[in-house]
């Protein structure tokens, strides 16, 4: 079947819950995708940042396949010997004592929030059923319905309701907004170090530091959600490393699997984890060994090949080279490492049909708020890779 057929079959019997380019990729290895035409594709979206090790990783592949031939499900009403050695290796790699292991992200981040409340309400004395949690403006942080209840993006709630209550929103950004929504019921405050489908937003210099220490003075946790701007996709292991700072949580995703399982964690201590007991929280899957794993192998591809410092490096020269386009269409283009956006101005009539002639071009791209198209490719990508891109790139941002 050619793509055309296929799409219609996928265009027929699925629920029209996105809306994809239409290319329909059969394999891919590395930065480079195949579509069943056989054409090839460089991934700039990298399945936003869960690819970040490349497609399909001979090393990652081989511990899934070679657990997949032992166990791969138990449930944790019994052990196995995978989820232990994952808790130590995080551990050990991130500085964080204590480890929840969950399966998507909005299953962490809602584990991150059940986590918060819970201290607020047996370590901080908060008045049950009075915590709040506050977040910010354009954030992205799943699609529960507790999550979405702290959304700003009209769609991702509209038809949802009722909302969960507890949450306040502030801007993005701004640490004296934080300062003043803070009360002596505030639990945590929950943000993202690089606001990834708020349009790759880098917060102003030292915001996350005022932040942090905002938080430390009121004994409020300062939770980072690092589902897609964590496992070096900043240039750094994690985004929050740039303003020197300890989060009380960590949350991450996507990555932590190389795009081969969902695996997801919160990373944070036994104060916070702690007030966790036996049946209060889990999931069928959460910490199972296939997942574990795959997500050990995910994270010694990490760090045996320097990914962190490629996506730095990398990152730098590829935002270089795109400001060498001059394009009337172009407005700032903004990141850290290989998180990169580049936000083009009303009159440009929007980012999709760059994104579309892109495709054309043999580059996948998603542009996201409408404006910005993200540049988020495997951190394995190489300098020739990125020249090449940037050729085409430039050929199609000089377009009317
Ligand atoms: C979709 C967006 C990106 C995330 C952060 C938690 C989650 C995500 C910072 C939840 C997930 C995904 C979800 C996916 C598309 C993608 C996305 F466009 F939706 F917003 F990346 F920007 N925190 N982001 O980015 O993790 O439950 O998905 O594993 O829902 O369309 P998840």
């Amino acid at each position: 079947m050619n793509s055309t057929e296929i799409i219609e079959v996928e265009e027929r019997y699925g629920a029209h819950n996105y809306h994809p380019l239409d290319v329909v990729i059969e394999k891919a290895a590395g930065v480079w995708v195949y579509d069943v035409n056989g054409k090839k594709y460089l991934d700039c979206l990298a399945a936003y940042s869960a690819v970040n090790q490349g497609h399909c990783h001979p090393r990652i592949i081989k511990a899934l396949k070679d657990q997949a031939d032992k166990v791969t499900l138990t449930s944790r009403a019994f052990r196995n010997d995978q989820l232990p050695f994952l808790y130590k290796e995080l551990s050990e790699l991130t500085g964080y004592e204590m480890i929840l292991p969950m399966n998507s992200g909005a299953e962490a981040v809602e584990t991150a929030l059940k986590a918060a409340r819970k201290w607020g309400y047996k370590v901080k004395g908060i008045p049950e059923n009075a915590a709040e949690i506050i977040t910010c403006e354009n954030n992205f942080a799943g699609r529960t319905i507790s999550i979405i209840s702290f959304t700003t993006v009209d769609q991702y709630k509209d038809g949802f309701g009722p909302f969960t209550p507890g949450f306040k929103i502030i801007p993005y950004g701004d640490a004296g907004a934080l300062e003043k929504a803070i009360t002596k019921n505030t639990a945590a405050f929950l943000v993202e170090p690089i606001q990834g489908e708020g349009g790759v937003i880098v917060p102003p210099e030292g915001y996350l530091k005022k932040a942090y220490e905002i938080c430390r003075k009121n004994n409020v946790l300062f939770i980072a959600d690092e589902i897609q701007s964590g496992l070096g996709r900043s240039g750094k292991l994690f985004a929050f490393e740039y303003d020197n700072i300890r989060p009380d949580a960590v949350i991450i995703g996507k990555a932590l699997s190389g795009g081969c399982y969902p695996v997801s964690a919160v990373l944070s201590s036994k104060e916070v984890l702690g007030v966790f007991n036996p049946g209060d929280h889990g999931s069928t899957f959460g910490g199972n060994p296939l997942g574990a794993a795959v997500a050990r192998e995910s994270l010694k591809v990490l760090i045996e090949e320097n990914l962190v410092e490629n996506s730095f490096r990398m990152g730098e020269y590829f935002r270089e080279k795109l400001r060498g386009i001059k394009s009337k269409h172009v407005k700032e283009i903004r990141g850290k490492g290989l998180f990169i956006g580049v936000e083009l101005k009303p009159e440009a009539n929007g980012a999709r049909r760059f994104c579309e002639a892109l495709m054309g071009k043999g580059i996948l791209c998603k542009e996201t708020h409408e404006n910005v198209i993200r540049f988020a490719p495997p951190l394995v990508i190489k300098k020739e890779e990125i020249d090449w891109a940037v050729k085409n790139v430039e050929e199609v941002l000089m377009m009317e």
